[in-house]
């Protein structure tokens, strides 16, 4: 297994184990070495009351994503989770490169 590198600051990942979109999720965090904290809704009662509090509904995966000026954006939906993480790893690539 490769070393994780990126370490995504400010982001959560809402997820349960055996849900399917999130283990494509979790495929496409690893598959990008990125590094975040994951709450799981079904091991937690907390986190799924944040979740729901926060999101509006406990549909999992979530990306709980909180921007530079303090505002939090609750990302339903698997795809557009990963085309969300592709272009924060294309950021991070062109940062480098600079
Ligand atoms: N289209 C969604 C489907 C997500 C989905 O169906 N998640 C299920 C778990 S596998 C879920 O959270 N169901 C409970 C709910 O919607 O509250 C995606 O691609 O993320």
């Amino acid at each position: 297994m490769r070393k994780t590198k990126n370490r995504l600051k400010g982001h959560e990942l809402y997820y349960f184990a055996s849900c399917p979109f999130c283990i494509k999720v979790r495929l496409a965090l690893w598959w990008m070495e990125f590094e975040l904290p994951l709450k799981d809704i079904l091991s937690s009662s907390k986190n799924k009351e944040a979740l729901l509090m926060g999101g509006g509904k406990t549909q999992v995966p979530c990306l709980r994503i909180e921007h530079e000026d303090d505002d939090v954006q609750w990302l339903y939906e698997s795809d557009d989770i990963i085309r969300y993480l592709k272009q924060q790893l294309a950021r991070k690539k062109a940062l480098r490169e600079d």
